[in-house]
């Protein structure tokens, strides 16, 4: 029988969709000698038959997910450094324009957005639950504030600060399970015409563009315009404007605002409509969906065992919170790649969640490449080939597996 779960959000009927079995955190990158301290939870999404929200049927605590173990930083990458200076740019430009604006970031990181914002003299907080990376932003000079954002932080802050003329995260928002908090620490803390604005992995990349790697533990939702369109419409806003974004592989920037305060963007109605005709809920599509990712483990796994089994020297490029689902979901452990070499100091000499396959830095990589190479940060493939040209240079070979297997 399918499992099933209430949607998170509506109350709906959840079906299970694609099962990606047993996975630890996917952030939780612990050193050798902590391994035991490694928590696992059953990974698999669902969609809800009433609001069609594509979201996880299990979850991890929030407050397991932000431990000590958690080394990703937003800036480590100079697309999203760039990425993240034109959003700042451009709401300093057209939203944050009045006499004394206020802007919050929910799940600031390391700073990254907020510096360019700190640095324009602009009232701003961050609100950041993982304490490493809290640090990294406050060093930079971002004011923050060490905790979760939900409906009783915001009624401390608008009491602190006064209403945000914006609201705004990256990433962050699907990871709030409780939508509710979320939706009312919004509605408190939003100006009468502010906005929230959030951008964050688009399902119709995850399922028709096979990027089935963006899900992990702390990516409970998967929104698209027709579920935002509805959580919008339960807490009284609407959705005013929709933009792609490509940093992660595909994902949906959303504004909104309250409901009849800002007429909607055109992009709203188009997204909309390219939406109904692909149809995400169909049940034969999301079929085709698990088939394909079960395939892509296969293709994967016998390219990496054939390799091996031939002598070929393999390894992986880049640790993100995606390559714990791939690794974890095909079996991938240090008998097929040896090591994963990744450019964030706090991820060296550290072990991939559940498959504890070792972390060194990009220079051992270079010291000694190998043949072939897992790119498991694919999304950066543009700036991390041409850093590589080396590598290629001499024969060795990439391998992406999104949206299916092949060595580039
Ligand atoms: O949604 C999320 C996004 C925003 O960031 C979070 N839940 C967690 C995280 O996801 P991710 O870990 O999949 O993000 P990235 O940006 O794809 O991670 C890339 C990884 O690759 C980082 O660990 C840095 C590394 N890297 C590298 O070693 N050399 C990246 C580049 C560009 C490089 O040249
Ligand atoms: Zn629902």
């Amino acid at each position: 029988m399918t499992p099933l779960r209430t949607c998170r959000m509506c109350q709906g009927s959840v079906r299970q969709v694609l099962d990606l079995g047993r996975q630890p955190s996917a952030n939780a990158f612990l050193p050798p000698a902590a391994v035991a301290d490694e928590v696992y939870f059953h990974l698999a999404a669902g969609v809800c038959e009433s609001c069609t929200l594509l979201q996880l049927m299990d979850e991890t605590p929030q407050g397991l997910r932000y431990r000590d173990s958690y080394r990703y930083e937003a800036s480590g990458s100079k697309g999203a450094q760039e990425h993240f200076e034109r959003v700042a740019d451009r709401l300093l430009a057209t939203e944050l324009t009045g006499a004394d604006p206020f802007i919050v970031e929910i799940g600031c990181n390391d700073g990254v957005m907020l510096d360019s914002i700190a640095r324009a003299g602009v009232r701003h907080l961050g609100i950041e639950p993982a304490k490493g990376v809290a640090d990294l932003a406050e060093a930079r000079g971002v004011t923050i504030i060490n905790e979760f954002f939900g409906h009783s932080s915001a009624v401390d802050i608008r009491q602190l600060h006064g209403a945000a003329d914006v609201i705004y995260g990256a990433n962050t928002i699907c990871s709030i399970a409780d939508i509710t908090g979320l939706m009312r620490g919004v509605d408190t803390l939003l100006s009468a015409d502010g906005i929230f604005v959030f951008e964050e992995p688009y399902a119709d990349t995850v399922v028709r563009g096979r990027a089935f790697d963006q899900i992990y533990d702390e990516h409970v939702f998967y929104f698209s315009v027709r579920s935002v369109e509805a959580m919008a419409e339960r807490f009284g806003f609407e959705l005013v404007d929709v933009e792609h974004v490509a940093q992660h592989g595909g994902e949906l920037r959303y504004t909104l605002a309250r409901a009849g305060v800002r007429t909607p963007s055109a992009a709203v109605l188009k997204q909309w409509h390219a939406e109904m005709e692909v149809d995400l809920t169909d049940p034969a599509t999301l079929q085709q969906w698990s088939a394909a990712v079960h395939d892509t483990r296969d293709n994967l796994v016998a390219l990496l065992r054939s390799l091996r089994a031939d002598g070929r020297r393999v390894a992986g490029y880049g640790a993100p919170a995606k390559a714990t689902t791939v690794t974890n979901f095909c079996g991938i452990g240090p008998d097929l790649l040896p090591f994963v070499c990744d450019s964030t100091p706090g991820k060296q000499g550290r072990l991939m969640p559940g498959s504890h396959i070792p972390i060194v830095s990009p220079g051992a990589f270079r010291d000694d490449y190998p043949e072939f190479v897992v790119l498991f940060a694919w999304n950066h493939a543009d700036e991390i080939i041409a850093k590589e040209q080396a590598f290629r240079e001499l024969g060795n070979k990439w391998i992406v597996y999104v949206p299916e297997v092949r060595i580039i």
